[in-house]
């Protein structure tokens, strides 16, 4: 019996051996000793090792010391040979490197871009605040179960970084009534946006989405000619206990005075945070505008509604992207291409890779993380949502302008909001949010009191 017990272990041995044999070979040997430390130490030194440390009684752990020796055909070498006939020896194995993951912030793709994307593999640093989706990645949060609409200039449904990421049966095209919601010629807005919001990570193409395990809808709301007030109010308002997020990359032309959205449009907005997710509130992302500080948010409709989140952007320098336009509704900012060194990555038209830039960007990379938030707790309501992203921004060290303290003491800067935005705090607080009471709404009677603006 005892026999047949050890011709097993040589046997589980061999077959471990010429399975794995892919693996680098170790300098370790574990050899099972049927004797004290003492006879493991002869038994070492006879053969050419180093007894390295005993595991548990008899299992000793040996090191190869014999110089020039080859590890790949050790068990074939005449010591090998020697050394199984030791009697003291009940077996032996050579050791081999294990893959092995830490299982800290380290994630990783094999996705063409993905050593391009800086602006998701910053490191923790006060130097360079990074955003926190290595470590909310690592701890699943990617999406999933989150749907986000793409509401823009439609999107090239079959691009292989997207198709497996789409849900094709609510797609809709808001331009001609019908289901398909690919672009015009020539028009690669949506599908760009697409790609930095869900994006398929790890399948060799392109890059990976900030939420690359949550689903898109493409919702096409204008042409190369433009949108009408139904097609963004139809877009807004589309299926909206189907669809979570809604990200908005568009708006009135920059630098071009005060815009109001039609009446239709607004409705659409209120309906999302009353009736949306079944109540909780559809969450409506939005680029703050390109308009640089020549412009100012302030004067866009769809921007300073209470009911969209609007995001800006900050370069790699940490100073507020040369497009990024200031206001006080800004509620945060994500990282965005400074035009000259760091780009952001993305799909393009044709199955392509391609960069991309402008307030374009952070709306969708925004649009992602709040898809992992919501991926750590279903429950929030669009009111929870906008208190964590003022929670958990940062304002770090971004440059530039002036950081104020508002009456909450909550810093503020005009171009960055609440600051840099961080999915990994996100989800974290997200987790512990107790909610907030339902949203109120306080007016007055309007009164007129027939007096010049000059009166004191
Ligand atoms: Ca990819
Ligand atoms: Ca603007």
């Amino acid at each position: 019996m005892r026999i047949s017990m050890i011709f097993l272990y040589c046997l589980i041995s061999l077959n471990q051996y010429v399975s794995l044999n892919q693996r680098k070979p170790s300098d370790q040997f574990l050899v099972f000793v049927n004797g004290e430390r003492t006879d493991a130490l002869r038994i070492a030194n006879k053969y050419g090792f180093r007894l390295m440390y005993e595991i548990f009684p008899k299992r000793f752990v040996f090191q190869r010391i014999e110089k020039n020796h080859d590890r790949r055909n050790f068990t074939r070498t005449r010591t090998a040979s020697l050394l199984a006939r030791e009697s003291r020896v009940l077996y032996f194995q050579q050791q081999q490197y294990n893959i092995r993951v830490l299982r800290n912030s380290t994630v990783t793709f094999n996705d063409s871009k993905w050593k391009d994307m800086w602006y998701f593999n910053l490191n923790t640093t006060d130097v360079i605040p990074d955003q926190g989706f290595l470590r909310a990645w690592s701890k699943g949060y990617t999406g999933r179960g989150i749907k986000i609409a793409i509401v823009d200039n439609g999107v090239e449904i079959n691009h292989p970084d997207l198709i497996t990421n789409q849900i094709t049966e609510l797609a809709f095209n808001f331009m001609d009534g019908t289901t398909n919601p690919s672009p015009d010629s020539g028009a690669s807005h949506g599908t760009k946006c697409a790609g930095i919001a869900t994006a398929v990570a790890n399948n060799g193409h392109c890059i990976v989405g900030a939420a690359y395990e949550a689903k898109f809808v493409a919702l096409k709301m204008m042409d190369n000619i433009g949108s009408t007030s139904t097609s963004e109010a139809g877009a807004l308002s589309y299926r909206i206990n189907d669809i979570d997020i809604y990200t908005n990359s568009w708006g009135p032309v920059d630098r071009n005075g005060f815009h109001r959205p039609d009446s239709i449009v607004l409705q659409a907005l209120e309906n999302g945070i009353n009736q949306g997710r079944n109540g909780k509130g559809s969450i409506f992302v939005w680029a703050a505008g390109n308009g640089g500080p020549d412009d100012n948010c302030n004067c866009d409709g769809y921007v300073n509604s209470i009911y969209t989140i609007a995001i800006s952007g900050v370069g790699y320098d940490l100073y507020s992207a040369h497009y990024s336009e200031p206001c006080s509704v800004i509620m945060a900012c994500t990282y965005g291409s400074d035009d000259l060194e760091y780009f952001v990555e993305t799909t393009d038209l044709n199955g392509q890779c391609g960069r991309f830039t402008g307030t374009s960007t952070t709306a969708p990379m925004a649009a992602g993380i709040l898809a992992l938030t919501l991926q750590a707790n279903m429950d929030l309501t669009w009111r929870d949502i906008q208190h964590l992203v003022v929670q958990t921004s940062k304002p770090h060290n971004l440059k530039g302008g002036i950081w104020k303290t508002n009456a909450a003491g909550i810093r503020y800067h005009e171009y960055y909001g609440f600051g840099l935005m961080d999915a990994n705090a996100l989800t974290e607080e997200a987790r512990k949010w107790k909610g907030l009471p339902k949203f109120r709404k306080c007016s007055s009677i309007l009164q007129t009191v027939n007096l010049s603006l000059n009166t004191p």
